[in-house]
């Protein structure tokens, strides 16, 4: 395939945007090469400035759950768009789609809205250690809450005592609030706690982990750690950035049948337009400003076209019993194709996979935590993922992100898929 005009796109933007992007992993630094620039997208498919059609499993990182350009979506975003772009004050559209959010999710009685899964977890740790009164929070290594200082954090030289900075720029007065523990992993929960009595707010985790590949959690892992967050009183945080609206109506709370005091949303919930919320239980919510001490605002919060699209992508969910399993469906036969093609081509692999949620690593070993996803063969990853771009498959630009299927896909691409995985795979 040709990309002479990403590339020219690409070095004009390395001259005014740093690195030439807007957010890191999109300038292919894990895979090598330059990126490339889309002109237009809808369904299953995106258009590159070259003229190049290709199938996406990136779908904006999670949002395009029904495909992109999703007709209903585009049309209330114009309509809304007429009446004004915002205005700083409420509208009646927040009720209506915090009400339905709260009608899908579990557990939930009250939702606030901000811009970005980023602001979604940041706050929701703020809210965690306010209800609490306590500092600490753990989260675990390879899992991604967004960009907030408090979770740019890696497992310190005592990593049972505190965590420290992985970004110039986080005060280790920070990272010393950050507790790291191994997903999948109880026992190194229970170490932290054991070390760390009395001062540890919440947990926080991607129920299935979704940032180093797709890894879900272990039967029971979920509920060990609810246990002893009621034992212990301490708050469990679901990101549901990416499960949310995704796994199952209620994500992965009604997945998996467990229930987190605060969840976490993004993605999915705005539709394709920049929105994130989080929502808990009353007693947990009303202690946010302005019912309560702990702040929180934002003037984009809320926006009339972001809560359109948002509202719109709800309801069409909510409106379709079978979207989740045919999701799921979709998932499982790439699984099975995918096995099947790398198998007869003789590549060490396994396949990770969870509702819409799947990711291949290049590994013998099973991949549940961060160490084994680090354990891929990375060389092997960078061939596969620049094989696939020239047999017209977009698949995400770094071994540690998830695919996220989209109910656009047809069998017919699943199919072609499948095929392009056989070719590249004969070449690896
Ligand atoms: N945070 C995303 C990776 N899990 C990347 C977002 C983007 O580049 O758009």
């Amino acid at each position: 395939m040709n990309y002479k005009r990403s590339s020219a796109l690409f070095a004009q933007a390395e001259s005014v945007i740093p690195g030439g992007v807007n957010s890191p992993v999109r300038a292919f630094k894990a895979v090598g090469g330059t990126p490339i620039f889309v002109k237009e997208a809808k369904g299953a498919y995106l258009y590159d400035e070259d003229g190049n059609k290709l199938i996406d499993y990136i779908n904006s990182w999670g949002p395009m759950i029904l495909g992109h350009a999703y007709e209903p979506v585009v049309n209330a975003v114009i309509e809304k768009a007429k009446k004004g772009t915002s205005f700083g004050m409420p509208t009646e559209i927040e009720t209506q789609i915090a009400e339905l959010a709260v009608s899908m999710v579990p557990n939930i009685d009250k939702i606030r809205f901000v811009n970005s899964g980023t602001e979604a977890c940041m706050s929701a740790i703020r809210l965690a250690r306010g209800f609490t009164g306590k500092d600490k929070i753990i989260k675990f290594a390879g899992c991604y809450h967004g960009h907030s200082d408090s979770f740019l954090i890696q497992a310190g030289s005592g990593a049972i005592t505190f965590g420290s900075p992985n970004s110039p720029g986080v005060t280790k007065g920070t990272a010393k609030d950050t507790l790291l523990a191994i997903y999948n992993d109880i026992e190194s929960v229970k170490a932290l706690f054991e070390a760390n009595k009395e001062e540890i707010a919440c947990i926080i985790i991607e129920p299935v982990a979704g940032n180093m590949g797709c890894i879900p959690p272990k039967d029971g892992f979920l509920n060990d750690l609810r246990n002893l967050c009621n034992e212990h009183n301490i708050l469990l945080i679901f990101d549901e950035v990416m499960t949310g609206f995704r796994l199952a109506k209620g994500g992965a709370q009604e997945l998996f049948n467990i229930n987190a005091d605060i969840v976490c949303f993004g993605k999915v919930i705005g539709g394709g337009l920049p929105v994130g919320a989080f929502a808990a239980r009353n007693e947990i919510m009303n202690y946010l400003a302005p019912l309560g001490p702990v702040y929180q605002a934002g003037t984009l919060s809320g926006n009339p076209l972001a809560m359109a699209a948002g509202l719109t992508m709800l309801e069409a969910l909510n409106n379709d019993s079978e979207v989740f399993t045919r999701l799921a469906e979709k998932t499982e036969y790439l699984h099975k194709g995918f096995t099947e093609v790398l198998n007869n081509n003789r590549i060490n692999h396994k396949i990770n996979r969870a509702g819409s949620m799947i990711s291949i690593h290049f590994t013998e070993e099973n991949v549940v935590d961060f160490e084994t996803s680090a354990k891929g063969n990375n060389e092997t990853f960078k061939k596969f993922f620049h094989g696939m771009l020239e047999e017209g498959v977009y698949i995400a630009p770094s071994a540690f992100e998830t695919w996220f299927i989209t109910d656009a896909l047809t069998y017919d691409d699943l199919d072609f898929t499948i095929e392009a995985v056989n070719k590249v795979a004969s070449k690896l």
